[in-house]
């Protein structure tokens, strides 16, 4: 039985994640952070572990900023393969964070490559790296690609700069299975609500069934390219068994901004958005990236992966959970 490490299990990503590989057969371990809630700390995984494959499911407490906890997992584990997906994910916050978001999502990607290294020396490992890195730069064919420059816009995109970079050096300097993913927006059901799909979304749903009467949000002209986490974490695994260890970009090649993601949502709850959507300055960043929509030839040429859903098959089962919930 292989045995996979997922730092940030209890993430959405990390989620997905753990059924994939249950299914495909491995012995999934993961961290998490201890939270003041202690329902918060796992409760994506709680369905997970009532099902049969739920056995074969280990989970830690450690921290990426705690290199000791690290060590005591990893040396436990001895894992075969390591996602790293542990991080300060909200951009927004990172800018109220910023040292927080730095030691988290940079250093911690050292101190994992750095205990791997010493342990696991041939363990695969995959860094979730991010179109954040990109900032605002942007190819002359309005994509951004494995070549496009990376200046990032936030502390978040900055300390992934640094992860990424980090993750191409072990690889080179100590021949290690290093790969980074760089994975634009995804989202799911699962997101946390303080993302700017599921906040759409829920408050939606919620206006539709009067339990509130408007919808808070700041840049409404941002585009991003929107995938959906289910689809993102198959290519985590592909990526990491590619045979060479590499970088790939993932993302479906389509931008909408937040206006479009609000007229499409209201629609399909029978909505005008203009009637319920207003902005507040809080919502806003003190910088801003305007514009995303990735280039995902290379994974899909060289691994063959391609997204099964659509931006509107996601957003439909975003609000249909809604509604159930
Ligand atoms: O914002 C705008 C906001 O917070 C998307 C993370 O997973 O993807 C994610 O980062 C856009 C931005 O995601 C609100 O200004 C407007 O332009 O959903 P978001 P993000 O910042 O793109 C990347 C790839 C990651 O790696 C990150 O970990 O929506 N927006 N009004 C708003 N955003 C939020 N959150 N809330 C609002 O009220």
């Amino acid at each position: 039985m292989k045995k996979a490490l997922i730092t940030g299990i209890s993430g959405q990503d990390g989620s997905y994640l753990t059924e994939y590989l249950l299914e495909l057969g491995y012995e999934v371990h993961g961290t998490v952070r201890r939270s003041s809630i202690a329902e918060n700390q796992d409760s994506r995984l709680y369905a997970i572990k009532q099902t049969p494959l739920g056995k074969n499911l280990y989970t830690y407490y450690a921290d990426m900023t705690d290199e000791h906890s690290l060590y005591s997992v990893i040396s436990k584990v001895m894992p075969d393969e390591i996602y790293n997906l542990a991080a300060m994910s909200h951009v927004r916050v990172s800018f109220d964070v910023p040292a927080f978001t730095i030691k988290t999502n940079a250093l911690g990607v050292l101190n994992v490559l750095e205990i791997a290294r010493n342990i696991v020396p041939n363990a695969k490992i995959y860094q979730a790296s991010s179109s954040e890195m990109f900032g605002n730069s942007v190819n002359k064919d309005g994509s951004q690609s494995l070549l496009t420059p990376m200046t990032p816009v936030s502390p978040y995109g900055c300390a992934k700069v640094m992860g990424f970079n980090l993750a191409r050096h072990y690889r080179a300097a100590y021949n290690m299975h290093v790969c980074n993913g760089i994975l634009f927006n995804h989202e799911s059901p699962r997101r946390g609500t303080n993302f700017v799909t599921n906040k759409v979304v829920t408050t939606a749903v919620k206006i539709k069934l009067g339990l509130v009467n408007k919808l808070e949000l700041g840049n409404m002209d941002s585009s991003r390219d929107w995938g959906h986490s289910k689809d993102y974490v198959r290519a985590m695994h592909m990526i990491l068994n590619h045979e060479v260890p590499d970088d790939f970009i993932v993302a479906t090649g389509k931008t909408y901004t937040v206006r479009d993601l609000c007229k499409i949502v209201f629609n399909k709850l029978d909505l005008n958005y203009k009637d319920y959507v207003v902005q507040n300055p809080k919502y806003m960043r003190p910088e801003e990236l305007k514009y995303l929509k990735g280039d995902a030839s290379k994974i899909k040429n060289t691994l063959g992966w391609k997204p099964d859903y659509t931006f509107e098959s996601m957003i439909e089962e975003m609000i249909d959970y809604a509604i159930k919930k």
